[in-house]
């Protein structure tokens, strides 16, 4: 299998987030990558190559140009605002803020500008994160242009990962949404309509609010319950697309410590919806953070599902896109995206 990869996501390094009250060092950091590499490097069967740069244009497709903007700016900002450490927000726009007196508009301090333009406080933009962000686009869209040019499945190693950025926030670990711009690329260059099967353990609340309201992307997530589980705001099993995309967005919340027999029998159920949906490619949100022992997160899957989860994917009879989400397990982070991915291959045949 075709596996895509930039060593620019280590100029990318988060340093801490803040969890109900505690600094805690961050957990989405380049040693999640290079363990991923170091997996799929030792085994023959996949063939490494980096991106091909493909400019702003794709990613503008589902993203607000201020949010790229912003994001390109962001660090010099606040280097000159004086500011140390990581830029992160203290204050952020929550919509009952200003409920009755209009939306407001982007302010003009980098820190109510960050509180503008992400949602929460666990994902700083350091010196190097523009960069790692654009660069893993490009990854996505490389990978695209594998699977557009024929290739029945290739990888996209991403980092930082994508499906919690909305169209104009960034949060939850990511900044650009590179699953969202993966299956926008493939809609617009093949005119086919494309599923997207989000199996991170987070609902991937920015994938699904880029295609709410789009009858040809049909967005699929398996999740931990958002009634426990972060985003807690989005991923309820009601919300299901709007105005032309009503039906085109399934989520199917789980249980905590759910296990690898019910989550195959939800994989099955989204499975179907895909089957059902049309076109001939599929992105595949990969996150591996539904391990059992992921710090995280609260799934009890073991490492040898992630194989049957692969095979039953490619049995769907899409080409697939597989974009890395999540996953924090660093013992098990390779070895456990590998399976999947040997899954797949063998399951395409
Ligand atoms: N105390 C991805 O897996 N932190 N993002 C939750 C709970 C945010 C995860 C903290 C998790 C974001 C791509
Ligand atoms: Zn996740």
């Amino acid at each position: 299998m075709r596996v895509v990869h930039s060593p620019i996501h280590g100029l990318h390094v988060p340093r801490t987030e803040v969890w109900t009250g505690r600094l805690v060092p961050h957990v989405e950091t380049p040693e999640r990558a290079e363990r991923i590499l170091a997996a799929l490097e030792e085994d023959g069967s996949f063939e490494l190559r980096e991106p091909t740069p493909h400019g702003v244009e794709p990613i503008e497709a589902v993203h607000d140009p201020g949010l790229i903007a912003f994001l390109e700016e962001a660090w010099e900002a606040w280097e000159a605002a004086g500011e140390e450490g990581e830029a992160v927000p203290d204050t952020v726009l929550h919509p009952g803020l200003r409920a009755g007196m209009g939306e407001g508009r982007e302010p003009s301090s980098i820190v109510a500008r960050l509180g503008y333009w992400t949602f929460e406080t666990m994902t700083p933009v350091g010196a190097g994160t523009y960069r790692a962000a654009r660069a893993a686009a490009d990854v996505a869209l490389t990978a695209a242009d594998l699977v557009l040019g024929g290739e029945p499945a290739a990888y996209a190693l991403c980092r930082p990962p994508g499906h919690h950025a909305a169209r104009s926030l960034f949060g939850g670990y990511c900044y650009l949404n590179n699953a969202a711009v993966a299956a926008e690329h493939v809609v617009r260059r093949t005119g086919e309509p494309v599923a997207v099967l989000d199996l991170d353990y987070h609902h991937g609340n920015g994938t699904q609010q880029i295609f709410y309201e789009r009858p040809d992307v049909l967005y699929v997530s398996v999740h931990g319950d958002p009634a426990r589980a972060y985003p807690y705001f989005t991923g309820f099993d009601e919300e299901t697309g709007a105005g032309a995309g009503a039906g085109t967005t399934v989520n199917l919340p789980l249980a905590p410590g759910c296990g690898d027999p019910a989550y195959l029998e939800a994989l099955d159920r989204a499975l179907e919806r895909v089957r059902s949906f049309g076109g001939s490619v599929a992105v595949v949100s990969l996150g591996v953070d539904t391990y059992r022992e992921d710090p995280i997160c609260d799934f009890a899957l073991s490492a040898e599902v992630y194989e049957e989860m692969g095979r039953r994917v490619a049995a769907a009879g899409r080409r697939l896109v597989v974009v890395q989400e999540g996953g924090y397990h660093l013992p098990t982070l390779g070895t456990n995206v590998r399976r999947w991915l040997l899954g797949a291959a063998a399951g395409l045949g």
